[in-house]
């Protein structure tokens, strides 16, 4: 380690006087001019990363659907999943030593995880639209080549590119190819297959408006977009041209507003849907003859799929477990679906995608979705073997069956391993012994798959939307001194502290019908979320508004 170097660069880089800042639930996120320092931090951590894991590490600059004057930054493991925790600890150390104390804070942290400080070490780099990313991520990639690192600076992507970028080559490409076409093809040949066999082929189901909170997913999507026309014609609005990122439109916007966004035209019972900033979300909506708006969120975008996963499962035979994994923003109504009317097991995590995916990890099928739209399906080993089989040796219909699970899976950007995991996982890498894949959510593959499914089972908007009819909810979100006094159990669905707030919440609860609420700080803002959901929408508002008093 050049530690003079190290120094005079981050001299370049300083960090302003008093601020603290916590790599929370999705990285670091702030308002972007507080973001320098950190950027060329975590240039020098992905480094060290890198060497102790002997693979490449990602660095995506972007801070999803918060407001465009914001930033973020999160460092992406080798298998494509977000960084382990201790490794976020020492995130969150490096970017808050001050200039003095940095020598010292990263030899504890090299010394810590003997890390090899002579091995080769290769970064990639991605970022969103925000004015402020690309200015940002250079300052990763002067972090990166201070200490000696190698990258590849991919510019422009999603997320989930970013992380199908770093699980691409950490497997020596047998997973795709670490390009962007290589994405492009991987999906658009499963999603082409897949709605091949689908009898239901008008036009209903091959059109669909897209907003894409004008960022990213407008440009990756427009690349995108001739390589499965075949099967979808998407028409994109709020693709950066005219407006804002993530102002008045978004998946986050329409979720939290629950109303449609700004810039696009809906005629009654078109199927429409919404891409966060960055694109690892997505949201449905439409409006009926009546002109009423209808949201088909995470919750009921994790019922299609688990119930078009369940029938094929029996079709071909196989029982395999299956489980959904949900937080506490569910809808009642989803939870009561899924277990009474499909019968199938539903888990609550912590908010945020890592506890979600740990949980999902658990099932042969594990289906996870955040009610905001953030979400995937993942596939164990065994399933993916069996299903293999299946679409090699079964009859007709059991094989029609089989090869359609294949290609969801390939839809879902999930690993195939071909049963031979061990061999060319990243020798060295193993934090917790677990097989950890990526696939951590992605607005793109959400949407073929969701496309897809639609087309095949021939069911409209409508339909998919009458499922099981939502519970009238409200979130709130309240500012408060501060918010770490409040701690939850229970998946965050009941308060520990403050003495008191627990007990209040309940007897507000107990003045309505079919009501829940909880409280619970935010990972991503200085806030406290306030979540509320009773029999009818006037109900839902009044609970949400005396809770957040309650919080004060
Ligand atoms: C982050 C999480 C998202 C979660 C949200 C909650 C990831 C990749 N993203 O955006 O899953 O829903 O935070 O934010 O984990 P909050 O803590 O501010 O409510
Ligand atoms: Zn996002």
């Amino acid at each position: 380690m050049d530690l003079g170097a190290i120094t005079k660069y981050s001299a370049l880089h300083a960090k302003p006087n008093g601020l603290i800042l916590q790599y929370g639930t999705a990285g670091f996120r702030t308002k972007a001019e507080h973001l320098d320092h950190v950027m060329f931090r975590m240039g020098l951590l992905a480094v060290l990363r890198s060497k102790q894991t002997k693979s490449t590490i990602g660095v995506m600059v972007t801070a999803s659907h918060n407001p465009e004057e914001d930033n973020g930054v999160k460092l992406v493991d080798p298998l494509g999943e977000m960084l382990a925790p201790s490794w976020e600890e020492h995130a969150t150390c490096l970017a808050n030593a001050e200039e003095q104390d940095m020598q010292r804070v990263l030899i504890d942290i090299s010394e810590k995880e003997a890390v090899n400080l002579q091995q080769d070490a290769f970064v990639v780099i991605g970022r969103d639209t925000r004015p402020s990313s690309e200015k940002l991520s250079q300052s990763v990639i002067d972090g990166v080549t201070v200490l000696g690192g190698q990258f590849h600076d991919y510019g422009l992507l999603t997320t989930p590119q970013l992380h199908y970028m770093v699980y691409c080559r950490n497997t020596g490409g047998r997973y795709g190819k670490a390009t962007i076409e290589g994405y492009y093809q991987k999906l658009s040949k499963a999603f082409v297959e897949l709605t091949k066999q689908a009898s239901c082929s008008g036009d209903e189901y091959r059109s669909l408006k897209v907003d894409c909170a004008n960022g990213i997913g407008a440009l990756k999507l427009r690349e995108m977009e001739h390589y499965f026309s075949q099967g979808l014609s998407v028409q994109l609005f709020n693709d950066g041209s005219k407006g804002k990122l993530n102002h008045l439109c978004g998946a986050d916007f329409v979720k939290s507003h629950q109303k449609p966004p700004q810039g696009m035209e809906i005629k009654s019972n078109e199927r429409c849907c919404s891409f966060d900033g960055d694109a690892d979300r997505i949201v449905y909506y439409y409006h009926d003859a009546d002109g009423h708006f209808h949201l088909i969120d995470g919750d009921k975008i994790a019922t299609l799929i688990s119930s078009f996963l369940k029938e094929l499962l029996v079709e071909i035979g196989e029982s395999l477990n299956i489980g959904v994994v949900q937080t506490a923003y569910a809808n009642g109504s989803s939870t009561r679906y899924l277990e009474e009317v499909m019968k199938v097991p539903v888990y609550c995590t912590k908010t945020g995608v890592k506890h979600l995916h740990h949980k999902a990890q658990e099932f042969d099928i594990g289906v996870y979705f955040e009610a905001n739209g953030h979400g995937t399906a993942l596939f164990s080993t065994a399933v993916e073997m069996k299903i293999k089989q299946s679409a090699e040796q079964l009859e007709d219909k059991k094989r029609k069956a089989a090869k359609m699970l294949e290609n969801i899976i390939d839809l879902f950007n999930q690993v195939r391993t071909d049963g031979a995991v061990d061999s060319w996982l990243p020798l060295h890498y193993s934090e917790d012994g677990q097989n950890r894949v990526w696939a951590a959510g992605d607005a793109i593959s959400d949407m073929l798959v969701i496309e897809a499914i639609l087309a095949l089972k021939g069911l409209t908007v409508q339909q998919w939307d009458a499922l099981y009819t939502d519970l009238p909810n409200r979130q709130l979100k309240v500012q408060v001194a501060d918010r770490r006094v409040i701690s939850t159990t229970d998946a965050e669905r009941q308060a520990v502290t403050p003495p008191g707030l627990q007990e209040a919440i309940n007897d507000l609860v107990k003045k309505y019908k079919l009501s829940r609420a909880f409280v619970r700080p935010s990972g991503t803002e200085d806030v406290v979320r306030v979540y509320a959901e009773a029999d009818s929408q006037e109900s839902a508002d009044h609970l949400a508004h005396e809770v957040s008093l309650a919080v004060f």
